[in-house]
């Protein structure tokens, strides 16, 4: 009797046992535990929507700088084009030659083919016009003088003050705004083939002779001829 019973519960006890696993699967099949961390999920969640929102703000705020830099820029690029414009009107006003005066480098030059007069008023012609008799600072500027003189003059025996003269000392040549006058090739000329100046006191004042080519001679100042007078756009 005694073993019977036994054999009872444990049957009782081993079924009974099997429906309470039976029942926590079905449970947890149903309704899942929570996850520990679900709290700190959600607020991951939570914080990468903001971060998102955030990097969305600052890509339209990049977005509108980057168009207000290309607007920017624009304008900018006008006001360059506007100052460069500016900058060569004003650098052409500049370099510009008055007048009947033709530009040569630096300089400007005007021969007056109709005038002839002594070299004090060739000079005082000259500055009226607001410059002077022309000096040449070096053997490229003489031959462009020259080039201009030969094209403005048809007649080969004319003859043009420029702005030197020994009248100090003889034999002192100087132009007109105290530089020294240089001496022989290619500036001066022959005559006779004599090296000029050969006209010692009698002539201090320095012209260009149309028989000699245009080459500097010296000459009387009292005789007439015509004024090459020059303005400087520098101070070179
Ligand atoms: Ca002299």
């Amino acid at each position: 009797m005694r073993v019977v019973v036994s054999v009872f519960w444990m049957v009782a006890g081993t079924a009974w046992a099997l429906e309470e696993n039976s029942v926590d699967n079905l449970y947890d099949e149903h309704f899942p535990p929570l996850h520990p961390n679900c709290t700190q999920v959600a607020s991951v969640n939570m914080e990468r929507s903001l971060t998102d929102l955030l990097l969305l703000r600052i890509e339209v705020q990049l977005r509108e700088l980057k168009q207000a830099e290309q607007a920017s820029a624009g304008i900018l690029r006008e006001m360059v084009d506007i100052l460069t414009d500016n900058k060569v009107s004003f650098t052409s006003r500049e370099v510009s030659c008055p007048g009947n005066f033709r530009k040569f480098g630096d300089t400007c030059l005007y021969l007056a083919k109709e005038t002839d007069l002594t070299w004090e008023a060739a000079r005082v012609f000259c500055q009226d016009l607001g410059g002077d008799l022309a000096v040449f600072r070096d053997a490229n500027a003489f031959a462009e003088a020259l080039r201009y003189v030969k094209s403005s003059v048809a007649a080969k025996d004319t003859t043009a003050w420029v702005g030197g003269r020994d009248h100090l000392v003889e034999g002192e040549w100087r132009w007109v705004d105290g530089e020294d006058m240089p001496r022989g090739t290619p500036f001066w000329g022959d005559y006779n083939y004599v090296r000029e100046p050969a006209q010692g006191a009698a002539a201090n004042c320095a012209a260009l002779y149309g028989p000699d080519g245009f080459l500097v001679h010296d000459g009387v100042c009292g005789s007439k001829y015509k004024p090459l007078c020059q303005i400087k756009l520098s101070r070179k």
